[in-house]
């Protein structure tokens, strides 16, 4: 599908209407990819962000993107990986189903995600990617208002998986 691409970038960089944000659900900022968003953006994301009061798991809520070049950050909060039995899978495919919902609200035609959970939280990269795919796929298929996805990913495993997967789509 031409509306999905994949980058192999920093997220903080990308010049979109919104980027993801895989945050934890004080959204008080952390590492990672929340805490390279939170320095790029500067102070202002974490005033906004106080006032939100968290984020459940697999729910996504949206802010200002201050310094970033995009317009808007979703932060979404992707599960802990814990073997498997705790209703990961369902709650990762929520996280971008929340932040694919909460763009379209918003009028937002681009967006970029990171690959949710799968760093500190632990997350198998390549059962990850298989439902990021499959969820933004079947969003696109229902929402021509959504011009682009990115896959932003960071790290050469995530990149090639990402590849391998959607030469298959
Ligand atoms: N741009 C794009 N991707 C990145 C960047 C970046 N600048 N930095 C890291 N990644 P992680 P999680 C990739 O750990 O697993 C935080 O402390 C990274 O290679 O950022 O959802 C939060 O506050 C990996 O593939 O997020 C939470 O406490 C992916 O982003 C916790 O980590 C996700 O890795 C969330 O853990």
């Amino acid at each position: 599908m031409d509306r999905i691409k994949i980058e192999q970038t920093d997220i903080t960089g990308l010049k979109v209407d919104a980027i993801v944000n895989a945050a934890n659900k004080s959204l008080l900022g952390g590492g990672g990819v929340d805490g390279a968003i939170h320095r790029a953006a500067g102070p202002g994301l974490l005033e906004e962000c106080k006032a939100l009061n968290g984020c459940n798991t697999g729910e996504a809520k949206i802010t200002g993107a201050y310094k970033l070049p995009s317009q808007k950050v979703i932060h979404t909060v992707g599960p802990v990986w814990n073997g498997g039995n705790n209703k990961e899978e369902e709650l990762l495919a929520d996280a971008y189903k929340n932040s694919l919902q909460l763009a379209l609200k918003d009028n937002i035609e681009t967006i970029a995600f990171p690959n949710i959970s799968t760093g500190v939280y632990g997350f198998p990269k390549e059962k990850a990617a298989r439902i990021a795919i499959h969820e933004v796929q079947s969003f696109l298929e229902k929402h021509p208002e959504i011009k682009s996805v990115t896959f932003a990913v960071f790290d050469e495993e995530n990149l090639n998986i990402y590849k391998e997967l959607l030469v298959l789509c």
